[in-house]
């Protein structure tokens, strides 16, 4: 976090008035009903969607959905023919009860029609229902211990890639319609746990593409690696037909880290890298240097997500939300009837390569290169409107706007 975004992140608490947690319904007064003004990007008035009535974007806090147009990706499906794409959250584990989240996860469904206590479908983890916790290996993937009274990481990304829209409550996610996610609990809070370990991570990456997971999300970075788990990142994200193959969104640090960190330290082609955008359009000055490739800018600060069930949510800021936020985005084009037969490759070429080297839609330069020119952004409008069918686009100035 920069201090601009802490200045701003808090000034956001302070305007709600203590405490960031607060129940989200039925009071529409309270948070994350009440409107906050922590962006300069966020809309100035509530926005008009009837199709849409999650209490956060009515009132205009999900200024972050705009920004990447993530409710193109939501019209996208519309007339049906949406197949949702599996994104697993490698992280600490999910309240998978909460309000936001329990209707939007991938559901093993082996597991779901099997017998407790058997490992239905034969893959060595028995009741593997929506994941599977890998720090205790066990099917129960909720935070554990010191992550239990805590505000919950994956929880919150999680919901940023995936929250329930329409529901009435919390929030919406450019991947609400066409993501579902596998929480793989991979990194405790407790002091043997916090790192990250390369052969549980590797147990992790075999589980997650043999589900069937084709979007990766790492809201965490690390800076020693292994032979091993460099070849599991290789075969997943670079091999050429790989059977294994999936996307990578990758995080990139912007605490002033003098380098990116894996995964997104990797020049393979399949990892896209988010580089965190504060709610000035300004990529975060304290960015650390990322491979040239598919790195493409996400909202990072004043963002509102699930943090604690039933039904509480939290506004944080910091280059995870990019990256969960990225996850959802792609994940709900390429869910698009359009894209959904598209593998990996073809659609990080044809989609998300293709299109981004044309955008004119760039955030404002950053500090260190190699941002010093900027990065496209991450606009579903143009990665996903090569026919510019949209309902709803930005202009420029970042207003909305209707397009027929
Ligand atoms: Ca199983
Ligand atoms: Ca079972
Ligand atoms: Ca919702």
């Amino acid at each position: 976090m920069n201090r601009e975004d802490f200045y701003k992140a808090g000034l956001c608490l302070a305007l709600l008035g203590g405490s960031p947690w607060a129940a989200t319904a039925p009071n529409p007064l309270e948070f994350p009903c009440q409107p906050v003004t922590c962006s300069t990007l966020t809309p100035t008035a509530s926005v008009v969607d009837p199709k849409t009535n999650d209490c956060a974007y009515r009132v205009g806090n999900l200024w972050w959905v705009d920004y990447v147009a993530g409710s193109l990706a939501w019209s996208e499906g519309e007339g049906g023919g949406m197949k949702p794409v599996t994104v697993a959250i490698f992280d600490d584990g999910a309240w998978i009860d909460h309000e936001d989240l329990r209707n939007q996860l991938w559901t093993n469904s082996a597991e779901a029609n099997g017998k407790p206590g058997v490992d239905d479908d034969g893959n060595g983890y028995v009741d593997d229902l929506h994941g599977w916790d890998f720090v205790d290996n066990s099917p129960d993937v909720s935070p554990k211990g010191a992550c239990r009274d805590r505000f919950s990481h994956g929880t919150m990304m999680a919901s940023l890639v995936a929250a329930e829209r329409n529901n009435g409550v919390g929030i919406a996610a450019p991947g609400s319609d066409g993501a579902r996610v596998m929480i793989l609990r991979v990194v405790g809070c407790d002091a043997d746990t916090t790192k990250v370990d390369p052969d549980r991570l590797i147990r992790a990456l075999e589980y997650a593409t043999r589900m069937g997971a084709r979007i990766l999300s790492f809201s965490a970075h690390w800076s020693v690696t292994t032979p091993q788990l460099d070849a599991a990142f290789r075969e997943i994200a670079d091999r050429p037909d790989s059977p294994v193959a999936a996307i990578v969104v990758a995080s990139v640090p912007n605490k002033g880290e003098p380098a990116a960190g894996y995964p997104a330290a990797y020049g393979f082609h399949r990892i896209v890298r988010a580089i965190p955008i504060g709610n000035d359009d300004e990529i975060s000055p304290g960015t650390s240097p990322a491979p040239i490739g598919l790195n493409l800018g996400a909202a990072s600060a004043c963002v509102i997500g699930a943090g604690r069930p039933p039904a509480q949510y939290k506004l944080e800021q910091g280059s995870s939300n990019s990256t969960a936020i990225l996850a959802g985005l792609l994940a709900g084009i390429w869910s698009s009837p359009r894209y959904a037969k598209f593998s990996a490759d073809e659609f990080l070429a044809g989609v998300v390569e293709g299109r981004m080297s044309k955008t004119a839609r760039r955030s404002k330069p950053g500090s260190r290169p190699p941002y010093m020119e900027g990065v496209p952004l991450a606009d579903a409008c143009l990665l996903a409107t090569e026919h510019r069918t949209a309902s709803v686009c930005r202009t420029p100035e970042g207003h909305r706007e209707a397009r027929p």
